[in-house]
This record gives structure tokens, C-alpha cells and sequence, in this order.
């Protein structure tokens, strides 16, 4: 893209490229479907120019809907030789076919957004797609908590959207590769750099689960109960527990009033709940393995994202703020995947380092709101200084602002419009 297009410009192109007709994809050829999270801040991007067109991405993805509530990872609208595993290997046997496992729930939060900086017509489409975002999070909380702890599971790395970050190695060791997996025909080394991927042993396990799903044909409540992988991720967490807060308040907009006492009743529990996850060692929250009862070791972005959420008592958050603080004061572009004082970081491998604008944003709107504008100020500024630096890549290097993985980058165009420009 030429240099004497503004950046504002170029990610509006961005967006209208990744354009497959009412969806976006992530970017070309790496990803050529549609992801949820991915979506929903490709919405709020679009929301800067195209209020329509917005809407349009969040309706698509409820479109691929599944009856019991799941709003999938990976909707499959058109099959594609690019990516694996594809349709085939899922076996959802649902319309459109896509993925059998969901990725953390963003939607309440981007429509009530849409909604407040909107008109009466941005009120309207909320309005209507309200029945199926209720529904969506009572999935979650009835799936993916069976036992009413208040505090979700994920059964696959990829349900996190962090895919290969140290906290899931916990899980993933207790997985045995079945002898019949075969080699995997891997796409996503063909188009990135290997070295900044997940490992091929990585790739076994994540498969191995997804064998097991359509095994039992995506039985939410066997996989929670007895699938091979089931942990605690701070980033679905939170993003539930600021997606319920929302969820109450549209509620309460659309006279709702038994909808919003349901939303702050699990807000309630998740709050008591989220003490299970804290670690003293680390000064956070940290992810945690449901089997084993193991707390991960370091401090992630998914760790800052509890402001955004509300998580925590006054002492936990004025620890978690520290360590914010001295996290940041290490990196040249912040907020880490994973804490660069800790020997497992990688700079370069995607969620083991890296910095994605996509989290950055909720961790700002956190630290914002809780009364930490500077923090979230330097936060807005690295996201910016980054896609100056590099351009609009899937992440970047936090000690150097590399850009790195997919180029033109939808999510990363989107919150460049909405929040970081
Ligand atoms: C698996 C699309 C997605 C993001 C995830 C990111 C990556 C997929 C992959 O790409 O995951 O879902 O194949 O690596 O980790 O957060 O939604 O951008």
C-alpha cells in the first residue's frame, strides 16, 4: 500500500478488502473464513465509517448460530484449500458448517458500544439480535461451568484465542496424541514464517481434541466433563464477565428486566469465582487447569485484562496494577502476550510474547475506566506507534515493534479506527 495513503486510509481498505460480502475475514489466504472475535472488532472498526456495514458482520456470525446457543470460532461459509483443518475435519453437521467450539464472547460489549455512540437505526439492529445474544451467553455459562463455580472452562486452546501461549502447555501435556492423527497437512507454515507459529506437537494436540469433539458429537457437556482439555482462561473470563455486565445493560435499555437480574446474577458469581484463579506469586490472575486443580506461572495480557472486567478486590488490583506497570517498563511496545521477566518468553512466537491491538484495547478501556489514564494512555500510543512502525500486521514484537504473522490485518485495522488512531 503506498506511503502517501494516511494510515487512517489504509486501514479503512483494509477492512473493505477483507470484505467477503456481510463478513470479513482475518486476512487473506491465512485465514479465509470467518472468526468470531475477529468479527465482532471488525464491526466496531467498520462502526467508524459504515454503520450498516457493521451490523452486517455481527448478524453474518449470528447467522452460523447453533441451536443450543454456541456462536462457533470459525464459520465456514465458503470451503477453502488455505486453511486446516477446515469443514471436513470439525464435522459439525450444522449450516453453514463451522468449527465445534466457541472463542471469547465480545459481542455484548462491541453492540452495547455500537449502540451508545449510535442512532435510533443502530438501536433497532441490537434490538433484534438481542434474543440470540442471550442465548449465546447462557451457553456459556451452562456449558462451559456445569457445576455453577463461576468460572468458565475452555476445551481447546483455540477457544481462548491465545492459542500456543505457556499457559496451555499445562493442559496440553495430559493429552495423548491418538495413533491414527496421521501427518497433518499444515497450511498456516506455507503462508507465515514457522518460527512464529505453533509447534508441529502443538498442531497433534489441538487436533487430538477436536477428534474427541466430533467423536461425541460436540457434546459440550461430555467434553466439559470428560474431553481431553479443560482450563480457566482470564481472557474468556473476563471478557464473559464484561460481556454479562453489558448484556445487563442492554437489558435494562430493551425493558428486559428479568434478562438483566439473570446477567448480574452470574456477574455476582463470576466475581466470587474469580478468586480461584489468583496467584500470589504472580500478582494476578492467572489461567488454570480445571483437571489438576495447576495455576499457570506468569503474568499475560489476558492477566491485565481484569479492570476491563471489574475483577478482583481493591488490594488484587492495586498488585495487578504493579505489576502492569513494571511489565510495561520492560517493553518498548507493550502489553506482552506473556512476561518478558520469565525464561518462557519469545518476542516472535505469537501468543508466547507478542503484542496483539485487539486485547491491548480491552486492557486500555480497563485501565481507563478504573482511573489508570496514563497506563492507558502509553497502551493507546504502543498500539498506534506499532502499525506506524511496521504497518497492519497480526502482532508484533514487544522490544522492537516487528510486524509479524498475516499481513493487512483486519483486527488490527479495525482497532486502529476505533480506538488507537
Ligand atoms: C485458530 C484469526 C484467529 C484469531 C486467534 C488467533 C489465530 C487460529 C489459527 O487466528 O487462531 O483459531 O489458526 O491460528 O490465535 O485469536 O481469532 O485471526
Amino acid at each position: 500500500m503506498s506511503m502517501h495513503t494516511s494510515l487512517k486510509q489504509q486501514a479503512i481498505d483494509i477492512l473493505r478488502m477483507n470484505d467477503r460480502g456481510g463478513y470479513t475475514v482475518p486476512t487473506a489466504r491465512l485465514y479465509p473464513y470467518q472468526w468470531e472475535w475477529d468479527s465482532v472488532f471488525a464491526a466496531l472498526g467498520f462502526a467508524t465509517f459504515d454503520r450498516n456495514r457493521a451490523w452486517e458482520e455481527i448478524e453474518t456470525l449470528f447467522s452460523g448460530q447453533w441451536e443450543d446457543g454456541m456462536v462457533p470460532h470459525i464459520i465456514f461459509h465458503k470451503t477453502d484449500p488455505d486453511y486446516f483443518p477446515g469443514p471436513e475435519m470439525w464435522k459439525s453437521n450444522t449450516v453453514p458448517p463451522s468449527s465445534g467450539h466457541s472463542q471469547p464472547p465480545v459481542a455484548a460489549s462491541a453492540m452495547l458500544t455500537m449502540m451508545k455512540t449510535g442512532g435510533p437505526e443502530d438501536r433497532k439492529r441490537a434490538e433484534k439480535l438481542f434474543e440470540k445474544l442471550v442465548a449465546w451467553h447462557r451457553w456459556f455459562h451452562k456449558y462451559r461451568d456445569p457445576d455453577e463455580t463461576g468460572v468458565v472452562g475452555i476445551i481447546h486452546p483455540w477457544e481462548s484465542g491465545r492459542d500456543n501461549c505457556p499457559d496451555w502447555d499445562i493442559g496440553m501435556e495430559q493429552i495423548t496424541v491418538p495413533d491414527d492423527l496421521g501427518d497433518l497437512p499444515r497450511r498456516d507454515i506455507t503462508h507465515v514464517d514457522p518460527s512464529e507459529r505453533p509447534t508441529a506437537e502443538q498442531y497433534n494436540r489441538y487436533l487430538a481434541i477436536v477428534k474427541f469433539g466430533h467423536e461425541c458429537k460436540w457434546d459440550h457437556l461430555e467434553i466439559a466433563r470428560n474431553g481431553p482439555f479443560f482450563m480457566v482462561d482470564p481472557c474468556v473470563q473476563f471478557a464473559l464477565m464484561r460481556g454479562d455486565r453489558d448484556l445487563a445493560e442492554l437489558a435494562d435499555e430493551f425493558g428486559l428486566p428479568g434478562i438483566r437480574d439473570e446477567a448480574e446474577s452470574w456477574l455476582k458469581r463470576a466475581k466470587e469465582g474469580c478468586g480461584s484463579f489468583w496467584s500470589e506469586d504472580v500478582g494476578g490472575f492467572v489461567a488454570k487447569d480445571l483437571r489438576s486443580g495447576t495455576l499457570s506461572t506468569a503474568f499475560t495480557n489476558a492477566s491485565a485484562m481484569a479492570l476491563y472486567a471489574d475483577a478482583g478486590d481493591a488490594a488484587q488490583q492495586a498488585r495487578l496494577v504493579r505489576e502492569v506497570t513494571a511489565i510495561l517498563d520492560c517493553c518498548t511496545y507493550g502489553f506482552p502476550s506473556w512476561d518478558p521477566r520469565d525464561s518462557q518468553f519469545e518476542s516472535r512466537r505469537y501468543w508466547r510474547g507478542p503484542i496483539w491491538s485487539v486485547v491491548n484495547y480491552m486492557i486500555g478501556t480497563g485501565l481507563a475506566e478504573k482511573g489508570h489514564g496514563a497506563l492507558a494512555e502509553r497502551l493507546r500510543g504502543d498500539t498506534r506507534r506499532a502499525v506506524e512502525t511496521s504497518g497492519f500486521y497480526e502482532y508484533f514484537d514487544p522490544l522492537t515493534g516487528e510486524g509479524l504473522g498475516g499481513k493487512l490485518f483486519t483486527w488490527t485495522a479495525a482497532i486502529h479506527l476505533a480506538w488507537a488512531m
